[in-house]
């Protein structure tokens, strides 16, 4: 196959010159920013005028394409800053990044929100309006997802020198609607109006191989060469995103790869004479950004999906190997000192063989150097307690597909065998089990070992759950490895979820304590005081009000449920799956709906409840749930005898935008897996920052969260991780639930069939799954515990003085979990960044240099 060069590369690299950077800084007051929107609209977008009532699209546009200005303009001050300092750097490879909307979160950092609502308003349009029009990049699953775009904020926010690597889909996380109940999935094209914060750099393009064979054979020097040939390549296109710093002049790059085919696709079907089949090969080239996979068993293995990872992987590694070619020349010796790569999980993993190919094959270094540099650059996040959801590829498609990686796998495996060995001679079982081959009908590849096999760090996302690792999912590397392995308990950006999302709490929280809280996080313990302030619990409680109000009007939009803010708002908010029990919320509202209908209601809490997420298509479960949610609520809320006591609403399309209103209006934030299944949770965090209290079990982060808070702030329930493990021998649904009168007549009013009067069997599965002694997920078993806490939760609900203190209280109590404090312990233990800040706008004066980033 030709190889043709990249022909824009040599012109671009070698072109700039520093007077091309020669400029003042740009005005950042409303009168300069006023007159770049006009200029864009009118000239760059080439619009004549707005007529009222049209859309907002190009004002939108006008107006990003202003704030994107300050921004490159930062952000090449702080590449330059980075070069001066000879910084080391972190790369964060994801699959995800779930960012959401970009124009409110770049203004809030900027500083520049006052300024561009008045600018807008001297053109006759509203700020609020516009960041609306913006849509949601989805480019993620969720928590995996939105915590690698939260660290980009805090990373930004803290200058270190880092930056984001992942895939640039055309469709991100599918739409959800629900049609008689049942989840229907949309394509996402987010894309499709333009999006104005990327830009795209060509002359960065890079080649990706994929099939073919390996040709050995000794190189002039004698060296063992290994070629890869006769491959199918894809061409990886980077688009670049600005991530600014909160004030202070720092802006990071987030690089997603599109994938294009090459000309050869034109070139060889076009001289084979068939047009038709080039067309073809090029989109299948192209398909392999087109779309984010769900996070759904059922697709687990597809070819496609490896495709991705690999792409990613190389993409990222030929460009950072590119750029210090740039800079150092041939001499890898202090590569590792400078660089260091975090995996979002093993779905990047093919990093590990890939920089060993790069290094020995394109590179020049011998496998001793390369494995050095891998072992001393790699870390890897493990985001799952499943064993089920620990990623594997078949030998025979990895090896396909990637013929030259598989070697090195092989290579890499053969090699830690014989360390393995070393250490526990003649101990065959557990050569067996630390494999990075699983061995069986049709062989696989563990990507978490070969992950951790070529990592010097291998971190949880919580206590627990790191705990939970090292003690059982990788027990045997930990006691060959205790040193590689570590917590970094995960966090949220306040930026965006709390000043951003919440601009009346914040600004009550400002007027209080100061604004320090927006980037020391830990500054929020200032409000324990007031929590028993009654003014300020006046303030507070009016405050969470409002955004009850804000929230109650998208449930009156999106579902069609008219939400009473006097009632407790119990939200549970997440991607649906059996292992964060959903189902059990039902069975509450359920048992809540008996007791109304049976006039037990002497005391009662009212109360709205909220269910919100995305079911993965291919999960028959997941999806039923969603149905049953549907169907309980339209039975609760026609019931005229229920009245305001009692509402329940599925949020269709849970996505970040909803999100930034639901977490600030909600009372009770539902974190009910069942223990030892969620890694950490980060949603648990959004809540307990906006003054919701949780209900929950002693699973992922919430165990850290009560630790915070005080577990008298937080209702807690349920059997804990030990207590789930033991609990699964001789498990007995049925006998738990004749022996408990409210969960017994819950079940009884279901399998009647009085939420599925016209489909029969509707619910069996349900049911099934409930009383199912295999029920991996103990619902029953938690019924009891978790009806308690409920019940416990409405009664303090009903004391409003008392709630609100507690809803403070989590407030302050929230510190720890700021991504902030997560960066600054993964730079501590693992990346060893400096700190960079970049020169002051005004004493730069252009001077920044022709670096090739
Ligand atoms: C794998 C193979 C093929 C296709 C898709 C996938 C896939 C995609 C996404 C597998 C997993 C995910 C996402 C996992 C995830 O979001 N995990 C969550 O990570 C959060 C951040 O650490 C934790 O807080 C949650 O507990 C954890 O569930």
């Amino acid at each position: 196959m030709k190889r043709t060069s990249n022909p824009l590369k040599p012109l671009l690299v070698s072109q700039p010159t520093d007077k091309l950077f020669e400029q003042p800084p740009l005005g950042v007051d409303a009168d300069t920013l006023a007159l770049d929107v006009r200029r864009y609209f009118a000239l760059f977008l080439g619009r004549y005028k707005h007529s009222r009532g049209r859309s907002t699209h190009y004002p939108y546009q006008a107006t990003v394409l202003a704030i994107r200005d300050r921004l490159n303009e930062r952000l090449n001050n702080t590449r330059h800053a980075y070069e001066v300092a000879g910084a080391k750097h972190a790369y964060y490879l994801s699959l995800e990044f779930l960012m959401g909307r970009t124009l409110n979160n770049a203004l809030l950092n900027l500083g520049l929100g006052e300024e561009t609502e008045q600018a807008l308003r001297t053109l006759g349009f509203d700020l609020d309006e516009l960041i609306d029009t913006e849509a949601d990049a989805g480019l993620g699953n969720g928590g995996l997802g939105r915590l690698a775009a939260c660290f980009l904020d805090s990373c930004a926010t803290l200058q270190l020198p880092v930056m984001g690597y992942g895939i640039r889909y055309e469709y991100g996380m599918f739409r959800q609607h629900i049609e008689n109940g049942q989840q229907v999935e949309e394509p996402d094209h987010w894309l499709r109006n333009g999006n104005p914060w990327e830009l795209e750099k060509p002359e960065h393009t890079r080649r990706i191989q994929y099939y073919g064979r390996t040709v050995h054979q000794s190189g002039p020097d004698g060296r063992l060469r290994v070629a890869w040939v006769d491959s199918h390549d894809v061409l990886a296109v980077p688009y670049d995103t600005p991530i600014p710093g909160y004030w202070n002049n720092t802006v990071n790059v987030l690089r997603l790869w599109k994938a294009a085919a090459t000309d050869e696709f034109d070139l060889d079907e076009f001289n084979a004479g068939s047009y038709t089949e080039s067309v073809a090969a090029k989109n299948a080239a192209e398909n392999i950004t087109m779309v984010l996979y769900p996070n759904d068993a059922s697709e687990n293995g597809k070819e496609l999906r490896l495709r991705q990872q690999y792409f990613l992987a190389s993409a990222s590694l030929q460009d950072i190997l590119a750029r210090w070619e740039d800079q150092h020349g041939k001499d890898f010796s202090r590569f590792a000192e400078l660089n260091c790569f975090q995996l979002n999980d093993t779905h990047p993993s093919c990093a590990v063989p890939e920089l060993m190919r790069l290094l020995i094959d394109e590179h020049d270094q011998s496998w001793e150097t390369a494995w050095d540099i891998v072992t001393r650059t790699m870390a890897y996040t493990n985001h799952t307690l499943l064993p089920e959801a620990l990623e594997k590829w078949s030998v025979r498609l990895f090896g396909q597909l990637l013929p030259r990686l598989l070697e090195i796998v092989y290579e890499i495996n053969a090699r830690f065998l014989t360390e393995v060995a070393r250490r526990w001679p003649g101990d065959n079982a557990r050569l067996a089990r630390m494999s990075l081959i699983e061995e069986g009908p049709e062989p696989q590849i563990r990507m978490a070992y070969l992950a951790i096999v070529g990592s010097f760090s291998v971190n949880g996302v919580a206590e627990l759950h790191s705990r939970l690792l090292q003690q059982g999912l990788f027990r045997d590397f930990h006691e060959l490895w205790p040193w590689k392995f570590n917590n970094k308990t995960n966090g949220v950006t306040q930026r965006r979820w709390l000043a951003s999302a919440n601009p009346l709490q914040s600004q009550l929280i400002t007027e209080t304590i100061g604004d320090g809280w927006i980037t020391r996080l830990d500054e929020l313990r200032k409000l324990a005081p007031l929590a028993d302030d009654p003014a300020f619990r006046a303030r507070w409680a009016a405050v969470k009000r409002a955004n009850k109000e804000r929230l109650a009007e998208l449930v009156r939009k999106d579902c069609q449920v008219e939400f009473n803010p006097d009632a407790m708002f119990d939200v549970q908010v997440k991607r649906i799956h059996e292992y964060k029990r959903q189902l059990l919320n039902v069975l509450h509202v359920v048992h809540l709906y008996i007791r109304i209908k049976q006039g037990e209601i002497g005391t009662f809490t009212p109360r709205c409840v909220l269910i919100g997420g995305k079911a993965a298509p291919g999960y028959f479960m997941a999806k039923r749930i969603i149905t049953f949610v549907c169907k309980v609520a339209e039975v609760v809320n026609g019931d005229p005898t229920v009245r305001d006591r009692l509402k329940l609403a599925f949020l269709p399309d849970y996505r970040v935008s909803a999100m930034e209103i639901i977490a600030p209006g909600s009372d009770l934030s539902e974190q009910i897996s069942t223990a030892g299944k969620e890694a950490s949770g980060t949603g648990n965090m959004k809540f307990m920052m906006n003054g919701a209290v949780t209900i929950g079990t002693l699973d992922g982060a919430n165990i850290e969260i009560r630790e915070e808070v005080g577990d008298e702030n937080f209702f807690l329930f349920g059997l804990t991780a030990r207590e789930v493990e033991d609990a699964r021998n001789g498990y007995n649904p049925d006998a738990i639930i004749a022996a408990d009168p409210d969960l017994k007549r819950v079940m009884e009013l279901i399998e009647s069939g009085h939420f599925n009067q016209f489909q029969p069997g509707l619910f069996d599965p349900i049911i099934k799954a409930i009383r199912s002694p295999h029920d991996p997920w103990l619902v029953a078993a938690d019924f009891r515990s978790y009806i308690d806490a409920q019940d416990r939760a409405a009664e303090t609900y009903r004391d409003q003085d008392r709630w609100t203190r507690m809803s403070i209280l989590n407030t302050a109590a929230s510190g720890k979990f700021s991504t902030d404090r997560t960066m600054e312990e993964y730079n501590a233990d693992i990346w060893k960044l400096p700190k960079v800040a970049p020169t002051p706008m005004q004493q730069l004066g252009g001077q920044v240099s022709n670096c090739c980033i």
